[in-house]
């Protein structure tokens, strides 16, 4: 069979295509799991975020799919759904499959779109399973993780419990199958890859709990070595380490960071998540090691300095310091950033502002840290995606102020506090992070000085779009750059 997989075009404000456009790890894994005699093509639509229409129009005249599977975010619906349409009306025969968080979480809103099959969960063996059943046109009843249409109504099969990773059983990706090119994170061609799955954790904003429970399952070294060099062979010189929280088990990650040194991998950069109070706790010997092994970026989850927000976002325990767990989450948090400083990486800081008890005080304390501590900002509102704890205590309360899905993004305030405004809370955010961004260009000029010559004006015109010379100079209020910014937005999310 012929099998097209794509990934939505929708990028959100802290990943502007411009510099940052990368591989959907999911479909690359899809693909190197289905059986070897189907030909696959994974097409990441953000390589063609302008060309949408024309892409998705190309690839099925050119490669007739017999599936297209989709994988898709919750922002990411509304895209999907148009990009669904427009398969349909190209090939009204074809079978249309949808994977993800989205569909998962919210599989009864993808039973109302023009779609056959939706995989809940994990999806390389229920996806497999699903092609043989397609080809030998067998019955689905007995394939887990997966939902279908029987009789006008759809049937749950029961859910596939999350995959131990040891056998063998899932190969590795399969990233000759994909047919778009122009990977890129500031001019080096990135690519990602896994070396566990899941996280132990219950922070209430994040949709892993209710995706696949509290668990956690590695990847021998041997298999990530050679995922890394499979990466590398087909032209990648930066890796995301997508795990969902590698720093879970230190010791594992400290031994990763040496095979990776032993294997002579670490000429590549590598970009990676983690957990404040891990670092903190072993800082002195893991980023050392990070540093050799090649680490530059590390995305530290810090969420918030403040302890009422954190309790709210449930993100305490993994904001303290082990051996002083009096200390408060900020000092672990300036002690992980501090050793990631001094071993010469930098900090991506994930902050979530805009919490039901936050005043503008509050936040404005979040942004005067990111603002001292961290090179590149990535600071986002709470935002209520399917299912998790949060979203329930926001409905309980009534702050949701939009529904529109495509908001939903991250940097779109969707929510409102008990005391400031869902947009007062995105202005007071966006006025002080753009000034931020732009004080990493020196770093990033240093590293890719010809990406950041050739690209500077278009950073930096992403950077303050809406604004004008004007509003720069403060000759105008910086509302109406806002309202410009918003406006913006709102056109960039039409995608097809
Ligand atoms: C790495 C990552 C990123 C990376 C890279 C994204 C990329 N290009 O791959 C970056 C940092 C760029 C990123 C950004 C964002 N992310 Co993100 N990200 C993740 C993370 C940590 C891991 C995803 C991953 O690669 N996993 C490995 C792959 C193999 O697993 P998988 O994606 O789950 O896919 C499996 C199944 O879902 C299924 N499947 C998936 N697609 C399909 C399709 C088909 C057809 C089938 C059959 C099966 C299937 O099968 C796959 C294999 O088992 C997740 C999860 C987490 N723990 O937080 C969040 C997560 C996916 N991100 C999320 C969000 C919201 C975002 C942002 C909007 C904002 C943000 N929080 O940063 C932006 C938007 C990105 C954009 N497009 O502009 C949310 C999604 C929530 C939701 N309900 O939609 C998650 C779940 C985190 C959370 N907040 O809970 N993200
Ligand atoms: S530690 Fe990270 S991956 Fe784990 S539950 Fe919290 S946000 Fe999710």
């Amino acid at each position: 069979m012929n099998v097209l997989l794509l990934s939505m075009p929708d990028y959100f404000e802290h990943m502007p295509p411009l510099a940052i456009r990368m591989p959907n790890g999911a479909l690359s894994s899809l693909a190197g799991n289905v059986d070897s005699h189907h030909r696959v093509a994974v097409a990441d639509l953000i390589l063609s975020y302008r060309r949408v229409r024309e892409t998705v129009t190309r690839l099925v005249r050119e490669f007739d799919p017999d599936v297209v599977g989709l994988s898709i975010m919750t922002f990411q619906r509304r895209t999907a759904g148009a990009i669904i349409d427009l398969v349909r009306a190209l090939k009204p025969s074809v079978k249309v499959v949808v994977g993800g968080y989205d569909p998962t979480l919210a599989s009864e809103a993808y039973g109302r779109l023009d779609v056959d099959y939706i995989v809940r969960g994990e999806g390389e063996i229920t996806f497999r399973e699903l092609l043989r059943a397609l080809e030998r046109s067998q019955s689905c009843d007995g394939i887990r993780g997966l939902s279908c249409r029987a009789g006008g109504r759809w049937v749950h099969n029961p859910d596939r419990p999350p995959h131990r990773l040891v056998d063998g059983e899932i190969r590795p990706p399969n990233r000759g199958a994909r047919v778009l090119h122009g990977y890129t994170a500031l001019g080096r061609q990135i690519d990602v890859v896994e070396t566990s799955r899941g996280c132990t954790y219950d922070c209430s904003f994040c949709s892993i709990i209710e995706m696949r429970g509290r668990n956690f399952h590695t990847y021998s070294f041997e298999r990530v070595l050679t995922d890394i060099r499979d990466a590398r062979d087909h032209g990648a010189r930066s890796i995301f380490l997508v795990d969902d929280n590698i720093t879970l088990d230190v010791r594992r990650f400290e031994a990763l960071c040496r095979a990776i040194i032993e294997a002579g991998l670490n000429t590549l950069d590598y970009f990676v998540q983690g957990m404040t109070s891990a670092i903190a706790d072993r800082g002195e010997t893991l980023a050392p090691l990070m540093r050799r092994a090649g680490f530059r970026y590390v995305f530290l989850g810090i969420e918030n300095i403040l302890q009422d927000d954190l309790q709210f976002l449930r993100a305490t325990a993994k904001n303290t310091v082990r051996n002083n767990p009096r200390n408060s989450s900020n000092n672990a948090t300036v002690k992980a950033i501090d050793c990631l400083h001094q071993n010469g990486m930098y900090v991506i800081g994930g902050l979530i502002v805009g919490n039901p008890g936050d005043t503008l005080e509050s936040i404005e304390a979040n942004l005067a840290f990111a603002r001292r501590y961290v090179d590149w900002p990535y600071i986002q509102h709470p935002t209520p995606y399917p299912r998790t704890p949060m979203t329930r205590e926001f409905q309980a309360r009534g702050l949701i102020m939009i529904d529109r899905l495509e908001e939903y993004d991250g940097t779109t305030a969707v929510v409102r506090t008990e005391h400031v405004a869902a947009e007062e809370v995105e202005y007071v955010r966006w006025k002080a992070e753009r000034w931020m961004k732009l004080r990493h260009m020196p770093a990033a000029f240093l590293h890719d000085p010809w990406f950041i010559l050739r690209h500077a004006p278009r950073m930096f015109a992403h950077t303050f779009r809406g604004s004008t010379l004007r509003s720069l100079l403060r000759l105008e209020n910086d509302r109406n750059a806002f309202e410009r910014y918003k406006a913006i937005r709102r056109r960039e999310r039409d995608y097809v």
